[in-house]
Formats: structure tokens, C-alpha cells, sequence
């Protein structure tokens, strides 16, 4: 890095995906401050930095998952409705060229903590390099996967082959010709894997705890002049992504399931398969996340078409049970391209790990508590992420008395906002806890959290204030809003990493905002209006 042991700047930004690039652009080149971002990877890009395991790929089409920022989206076109990391690496390089973000940011620079100091009004940082930043302003755009999660399996160092887990996956890749493979877990993650090494692999095994309930990505190639000729309509785009619930070019109908009788309904339902993506999640019956009745009816449908796939009838009742696993929806189905028919192949398999869980690693593969062992070359941990906290609780972020976010989110989470909390005066972050993190995408979270961000600060730079900070009562009737928003749905009955559930001892509760992009979005103006729920100084 160019950067000496001690810094100085207006803002200091942690990460440089897709949160910490839109802030440095807005804050550096529109109000004029002097920002830095921190960076632990070598390269911009954030999760599509470190996610390069096999088949990693965007979940939302295209142009929802881009910047709407003009000069970016004006001279961008993309191969496919929804790139892969590659094509999401070039994306990157073309922002670069685009915004001349990468001569603020230092990289290979991992933040360790960071401080308040009341009497000089700045933050401290520290990186694991032994450097120091000093900062008016602190803002963690880390993500909502900054911490994987390696289940602690006795004998995982033993295993003699190839293990990696998903996000630290070799750069120059893993080459799975003829190799027996095993991958760990069913997440977007799990799921993709398998896909994409299955083409090449002798074999691929995958332990499922939970079947994810996928949905049929229906990938396309997109033409140059296709792309061209919509620019017309991006910035219309980009604006009605704010009027749906989850930021995208869709949402729920305005219609209850039952108000459509048994053959309105699968027509309704034929329709959002076929279109694709995630249209039979976010643009389906608006009772579908509300009502256990409403949703069992979605699950039926799905798993009629999914199980219509799988012809061996043991793999059949893992993938795709008769009986819901959980409430369809209430985890974040991945969009497959050939999964099911994949697995239905004699040469790949389905442990079902609910069953007999893993109970050790040998040298040469793993046991399961039936007492078997299977033999692998390479097992691939896909077991995802302390989602949503995990990062911030693991960055060394004292409050002004010196004590550490982790413990101050010990038995629950507290923020203002999704943006801001009580004790660390001038932070903010963004795609994180009590955000619409987990239920929108990337880009559009960060765009709208990220425009309110650039005007607290550009209004506090105004007014000349020095310090602002929420109120243990706001955090607490953000709480309370996230809560009730959440105890309305049937996202807290199931286990997933929404709700904590994945980390054994997290405290279970909603970790995002489950009240959609306008509500979320009238909330934060609101609060901008007169400072409401701050102390500003
Ligand atoms: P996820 O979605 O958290 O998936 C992790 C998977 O690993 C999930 O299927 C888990 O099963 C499984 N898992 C975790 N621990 C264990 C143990 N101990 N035994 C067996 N299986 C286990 O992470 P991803 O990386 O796939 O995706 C994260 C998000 O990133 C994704 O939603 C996209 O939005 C982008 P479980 O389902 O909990 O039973």
C-alpha cells in the first residue's frame, strides 16, 4: 500500500464493494470530502472479490444489479441476465475507469479497530499492519458475508484432499476433472457449486441438511443492442425499483392466494415459473409470506414441478419432500439451471444430513453418524456465513467506553436505522443488521442506504455540526418496528440465517428490515427531517 502509518481524512470507508465504491464516489466527488477506504482484499468488487468458486453468479438480473449511476450504466452492456463473478470482476474494472475510485483505497488493509474519542471529535482505526486512520466520519460497508462460518467438525484438518470453503476458494481455481467431490450445504452457494463442478467431476456428493427450494433461474444471453436500446428506460428503472418491496422490477400482486380460485391460481403461478428468477418469490400472491395456508398452496406447486424432475424416487423425498421442509420463501431460494437433473444422475448423490449429520473428517473423506464413510478428493465447504452481524462484531468497533460492538449485541442486535447505533457517535453502515439487506439486492440497498448516509453527512458538514449519535430510544422502537414487522410473517418460523438461526448460540431474531424499500425509505427521510431519534451536536 501507498499509504503512510498515519492517515488523516474527512471519511473513512471499510470495504470496497459495492457500498464502499458508491460512497467514496458520492462523498468524494459531490460533496467534496476527503474520503479513504480500507480494503482487506487486493482488488475492488467486495463478495465478488473473494466468491470465484464454481458457478458463482448473481442471483438478480440485470440492469437491477448494477449501479444507476449514469456514467457507469451508459457504456456497460453485459452477456447474460445474470452474470457470473467474472463478468462481475470486469464490471468492476470498467467502474474503476469509470469513477478513478481505486487511488483512494488502500487494500490488503484489514481493519482491526476502531474508536470514538469524545474530546477530539475523531475516530481511530487500526489495521492489522500496525497502521492508524484518523477520521471524522467511520463507515462500514463490509457487507452483510464478511464472516464465513466453518462448522468446528472434529477431524476437519485431517482430510488429506483438497477442502476449501466457498469464499476463500483458489483464485486460480480447483481442477475437479475426474474427482469425486463433496460439497457441504445447499445454500445459492452449495447449490451452485455442485452445478458447475458436476460438469467435470467424476462425482459429486452433496450433504443436505435443509432442501433448498430453487427456483428456475432461466438464464439468458443478452445482445449488445438489446442492452442499448432500454438505456432509455434505466433511469426509470432504477426509480420504480424503490416502489417494490425487495428493490426490484417486480413485486407482490395486490391479490390474496385464495382470491383466485384452484385454476386462476395455477395459471398465476405457471406464469411466475416460467418467467423465471425470482417472479414466483417477490412477484406472487402478497399473502404468500403471511399465511402458512396461502403459502402451503406455492409449495405444492413447487414441489409438483420440482419433483417432476428427479426420477429416483429416494432422492426425489430429499430434494423436493411432499411435506414443506418450512414456509416456501422464508429462506432465499437459489436459481438453479440444472440442479435437479444433475442430481438425478447415478454418479451424484444426496446425503441427507437432518438424518445422519457428519460426525468427523478422516484423511480420506467423511463419516456420517450411521456409522459410513464416503471417500472424496475435494469437499468443498459451502456452509455460508455468520450472516448480517458477524462482520460487525468481529472488527474490533469499541463504543466510546471501550466496549466492544460484540458484546453490546451479545443477546440481541441494536441499531437506528439499519444505518447507525447508539454509543458510536459519527458510524454509520450499510447492508447489515436491521437494513433490507437480505431481502432486496445488493445495488439497491446500498444505493438507498448510501444516498442517506451522503446527506446526514453533507447536512452535518453544512450546519457545522460536529457529532451525531441515535438515542438508546430509537434503537429501541427500531427494534421494536423490525420485530413486529417480522412476527406478521412466517420468516420466524423457520431456521435460517434471516432469523440467526445458522450460528449455533446467535440469539434468534430478524436480523433485516421486513417492511420493504418504501416503508424503509420513508422511515430514513423522516428521521433526516429534524434529526428524529438523534443527538446531534
Ligand atoms: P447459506 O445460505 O447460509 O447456506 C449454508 C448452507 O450450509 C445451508 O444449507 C446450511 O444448512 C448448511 N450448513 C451450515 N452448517 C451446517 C452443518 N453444521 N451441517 C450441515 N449443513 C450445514 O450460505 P450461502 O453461502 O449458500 O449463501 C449466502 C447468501 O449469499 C445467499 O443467500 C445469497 O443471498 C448470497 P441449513 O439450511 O442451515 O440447514
Amino acid at each position: 500500500s501507498t499509504y503512510a502509518k498515519e492517515l488523516t481524512c474527512d471519511v473513512l470507508i471499510v470495504g470496497a464493494g459495492f457500498g464502499g465504491v458508491y460512497l467514496l464516489h458520492k462523498l468524494r466527488d459531490e460533496v467534496g470530502l476527503n474520503v479513504k477506504i480500507f480494503e482487506a482484499a487486493n482488488e475492488l468488487g467486495g463478495v465478488w472479490r473473494w466468491n470465484c468458486y464454481p458457478g458463482a453468479r448473481v442471483d438478480t438480473q440485470v440492469p437491477i444489479y448494477e449501479y444507476s449511476i449514469e456514467k457507469v450504466w451508459k457504456d456497460w452492456t453485459w452477456t447474460q441476465k445474470y452474470p457470473d463473478f467474472n463478468e462481475l470482476r470486469d464490471y468492476f474494472i470498467h467502474v474503476e475507469e469509470t469513477l478513478d475510485i481505486k487511488k483512494d483505497v488502500s487494500f490488503n488493509t484489514r481493519v482491526i479497530g476502531s474508536q470514538f474519542d469524545n474530546e477530539s471529535k475523531m475516530w481511530t482505526v487500526k489495521t492489522e499492519d500496525g497502521r492508524t486512520a484518523k477520521c471524522k466520519y467511520l463507515i462500514n460497508a463490509i457487507g452483510f458475508a464478511a464472516k464465513r462460518h466453518f462448522p468446528d467438525w472434529k477431524g476437519l484438518t485431517d482430510f488429506k484432499g483438497e477442502l476449501h470453503h466457498s469464499s476463500f476458494w483458489p483464485d486460480e481455481g480447483v481442477n475437479v476433472k475426474g474427482k469425486r467431490v463433496a460439497v457441504i450445504g445447499t445454500g445459492s452457494t452449495g447449490i451452485q457449486i455442485a452445478q458447475e463442478t458436476a460438469k467435470d467431476a467424476a462425482s459429486v456428493t452433496v450433504f443436505q441438511r435443509t432442501p433448498n427450494l430453487c427456483l428456475p433461474m432461466r438464464q439468458r444471453d443478452l445482445t449488445k443492442e438489446e442492452q442499448q436500446n432500454a438505456k432509455g428506460e434505466y433511469p426509470e428503472i432504477y426509480r420504480n425499483r424503490l416502489t417494490t418491496f425487495a428493490g426490484f422490477s417486480y413485486d407482490f400482486v395486490e391479490k390474496n392466494t385464495f382470491d383466485d380460485n384452484e385454476e386462476e391460481r395455477e395459471k398465476f403461478y405457471e406464469e411466475l415459473w416460467t418467467e423465471g428468477g425470482f417472479k414466483f418469490w417477490l412477484a406472487n400472491y402478497k399473502d404468500l409470506l403471511f399465511d402458512s395456508k396461502a403459502n402451503d398452496q406455492a409449495y405444492n406447486f413447487w414441489a409438483k414441478k420440482t419433483r417432476a424432475r428427479i426420477a429416483d424416487p429416494r432422492k426425489r423425498d430429499i430434494l423436493a419432500p411432499l411435506k414443506a421442509p418450512h414456509a416456501w420463501g422464508t429462506k432465499r431460494p437459489s436459481l438453479e439451471q440444472n440442479f435437479y437433473e444433475m442430481m438425478d444422475r447415478a454418479e451424484n448423490d444426496v446425503v441427507n444430513v437432518r438424518d445422519t449429520p457428519i460426525t468427523e473428517f478422516t484423511e480420506t473423506g467423511i463419516v456420517t453418524s450411521d456409522g459410513k464413510l464416503r471417500e472424496f478428493d475435494i469437499i468443498a465447504l459451502a456452509t455460508g456465513f455468520d450472516s448480517v452481524t458477524g462482520g460487525m462484531k468481529n472488527m474490533g468497533l469499541k463504543d466510546t467506553e471501550g466496549k466492544d460492538l460484540a458484546e453490546r449485541w451479545k443477546n440481541g442486535t441494536w441499531t437506528y436505522l439499519g444505518m447507525t447505533c447508539n454509543g458510536f457517535p459519527n458510524m454509520f453502515f450499510l447492508y447489515g443488521a436491521q437494513g433490507p439487506t437480505a431481502f432486496s439486492n445488493g445495488p439497491t440497498c446500498v444505493e438507498v442506504q448510501g444516498d442517506w448516509i451522503v446527506d446526514a453527512i453533507a447536512t452535518l458538514q453544512k450546519t457545522g455540526k460536529q457529532v451525531i449519535e441515535p438515542t438508546k430510544d430509537a434503537e429501541a422502537s427500531w427494534h421494536k418496528l423490525v420485530t413486529e414487522l417480522s412476527d406478521k410473517t412466517l420468516f420466524p418460523g423457520t431456521e435460517s440465517w434471516y432469523m440467526g438461526a445458522n450460528i449455533p448460540g446467535k440469539p434468534r431474531e430478524q436480523l433485516n428490515f421486513p417492511g420493504g424499500f418504501p416503508m424503509y425509505e420513508k422511515e430514513c427521510r423522516n428521521a433526516l427531517d429534524g434529526w428524529k431519534g438523534f443527538v446531534v451536536a
